[in-house]
């Protein structure tokens, strides 16, 4: 059984300052690339996509019940490197669930699990994973919206082949289609950077998933 850290004291240590960052766009959401990983699997970017990212990244940072869970790893149990919380619908700020319902009119999917992840500094990070939505769905998709802190987002072939990095930071939208979750794995790499605290807000169909 993994214990679970209730670590919200940690977030008063952590140095962050809105005004580091920019806003993201003004009105008009910038259009939405598509890389095509292979022949099945794509993910969707789109830079500062997300409006009043520094409100909506303090509001989760101040009210999300952030907890530090156990991992297995190399038959030691240990702490993930990062906070997670669970989020529901009333914990999404109106800027961020107006541009969830955005994502899921385009994709013709409604939300019913959204997560969030707190990397404190440069040394927290989460190894190669692929969702485990893909056990329940051919081809689910994985929304994650990134604020704060500037972080690599990678992601490799499970057979084997050249990683794929995706530089993420304030605001940006980065979506996993197709079959990445079957195919490829991802991760997000600590740096030596000194860098702040990153959020990635995760949104997921996962009812009926099939
Ligand atoms: O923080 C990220 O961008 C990745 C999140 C992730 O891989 C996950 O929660 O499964």
């Amino acid at each position: 059984m993994f214990a679970i850290r209730d670590a919200v004291d940690d977030i008063e240590r952590l140095s962050w300052q809105s005004s580091l960052f920019s806003e993201g766009h003004d009105e008009t959401r910038p259009p939405i690339e598509r890389i095509n990983l292979d022949g099945d699997s794509w993910v969707d970017f789109a830079p500062a996509w997300l409006s009043s990212t520094d409100a909506v990244f303090d509001h989760l940072l101040h009210t999300l019940r952030w907890e530090q869970r156990e991992m297995a790893m190399f038959q030691k149990v240990v702490w993930q490197p990062r906070l997670s919380g669970e989020a529901s619908e009333a914990d999404v700020p109106a800027p961020l669930r107006s541009a969830l319902l955005e994502i899921g009119d385009r994709y013709e999917l409604s939300f019913d699990h959204y997560f969030a992840n707190l990397y404190r500094d440069g040394q927290d990070s989460v190894a190669w994973h692929a969702d485990k939505i893909g056990i329940m769905s051919q081809e689910p998709l994985v929304v994650i919206i990134s604020m704060g802190a500037t972080r690599t987002f990678c992601l490799r072939p499970k057979l084997g082949g050249e990683t794929q990095r995706f530089t993420v930071t304030h605001g940006d939208l980065l979506v996993m289609g197709g079959r990445c979750q079957h195919d490829w794995e991802h991760s997000v790499p600590k740096t030596a950077a000194l860098v702040g605290p990153r959020i990635s807000f995760t949104a997921r169909h996962m009812k009926d998933a099939n």
